[in-house]
């Protein structure tokens, strides 16, 4: 029997699944992650700033923020023919999805017709489809998922708590209303955060709390390690540990058993044994190309020598679990662990 899918957890278990020995922890997480997934398939995004910098946001980690000066240069929106150049390339070296992201607080109702065409374009490439481009209202999200897309990732970053030191200029609720309009035009969610901003163990827990707790679990779930970049309030922040970073993505496989747990940005400041480790604990997702929006990545030979290495595969579309939102089963039958 798989773990069961739970969206009631409290904070004290959460923080009891942190507060495991490192190897029970990772065992369980290993476990569970062999009950849905293969273990040697790991799922490849690329993705793409198709409208860069002068965000009115202040989101306090973003170098895309106009208020910070990171040397960011702003941009317009794409033309659809150059990102269906790079979305050629990205399905060339292995991407099986194509995630284009904009730093807009939120699209106008006149970019939706333009991102809908480059949404239908990628589709037609044969790529999986992602877009982030900030909130969205109701029929926003419906003409996007007209136009084929099949994810859109927004994400809570931290625990409600936490919020408030890291963004000002748009509330957690605004950011639920998004997920919820997503979910309702029947898309895919794509929802995580990012650690290493300063928050404490108890509020790394709440952001997974918040994520596992949501109507549905996201279909992917992409952790963050906060990249610092220079110009923005939290450059200079103190490190996080490693193993706890590793500890965050195994308590997410736990409490999100059926999503996939994606290693986001960061990796390009981690070790290759580091990262070797996130897959342990339960990682089956990463971005894949020299770039995320605005910083790097590690570059597409780095990656493909590390799964060669590892004995990793990229995971053909198939195969993505597709039983995130069908087998919620009765609150609290079972834990995860
Ligand atoms: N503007 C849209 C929004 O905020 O929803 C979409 C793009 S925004 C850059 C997407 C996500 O990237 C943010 O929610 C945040 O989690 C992540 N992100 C941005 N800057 C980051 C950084 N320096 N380190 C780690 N993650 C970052
Ligand atoms: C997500 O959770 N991480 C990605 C993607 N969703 C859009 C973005 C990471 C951005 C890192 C900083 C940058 O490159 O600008
Ligand atoms: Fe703007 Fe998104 Fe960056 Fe926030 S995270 S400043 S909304 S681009």
């Amino acid at each position: 029997m798989p773990a069961v899918i739970r969206n009631d957890w409290s904070r004290e278990e959460v923080l009891a699944l942190f507060d495991l020995p490192f190897p029970e922890l990772l065992f369980r997480a290993a476990t569970v992650h062999r009950e849905r997934f293969d273990p040697a398939e790991v799922q490849v995004s690329t993705l793409l700033s198709v409208k860069t910098g002068g965000c009115p946001e202040d989101c306090a980690y973003c170098p895309q923020a106009a208020r910070y000066h990171t040397g960011v240069e702003a941009t317009k929106l794409m033309d659809t023919g150059s990102v269906l150049e790079r979305a050629r390339a990205a399905k060339a070296a292995g991407a099986s999805r194509f995630c284009m992201g904009a730093a807009w607080r939120s699209p106008k109702d006149r970019d939706i017709p333009k991102v809908a065409e480059m949404i239908r374009e990628v589709k037609a490439l044969g790529l999986e489809t992602c877009a982030t481009l900030g909130m969205l209202k109701g029929d926003q999200a419906k003409a996007l998922r007209d136009a084929g897309l099949d994810y859109y990732n927004h994400n809570l970053d931290t625990a409600p708590e936490f919020y408030g030191d890291i963004i000002k200029t748009r509330e957690y609720q605004d950011r639920l209303d998004t997920l919820e309009h997503v979910r309702d035009a029947g898309m895919k969610t794509c929802c995580g955060g990012i650690v290493g901003m300063g928050e404490s163990r108890d509020q790394r827990a709440g952001l997974l709390q918040a994520l596992a707790n949501l109507p549905a679990h996201p279909d992917s779930v992409p952790i963050n390690r906060l990249v610092q970049v220079e110009g923005t309030p939290l450059a200079g922040t103190a490190l996080l540990d490693p193993f706890e970073f590793v500890r965050t993505i195994a308590v997410a496989r736990l409490m999100m058993p059926a999503s996939m747990v994606r290693l986001s940005a960061g990796r390009a400041e981690m070790s290759e044994e580091l990262q070797a480790m996130c897959f342990l604990a339960g990682a089956n997702s990463i971005f894949y190309g020299e770039k995320l929006l605005t910083t790097g990545n590690p570059d597409v030979a780095a990656d493909q020598a590390l799964f060669e290495r590892l004995g990793l595969r990229p995971m053909p579309v198939a195969h993505e679990s597709k039983t995130v939102h069908a087998d919620i089963v009765e609150p609290a039958a079972g834990c995860a662990a």
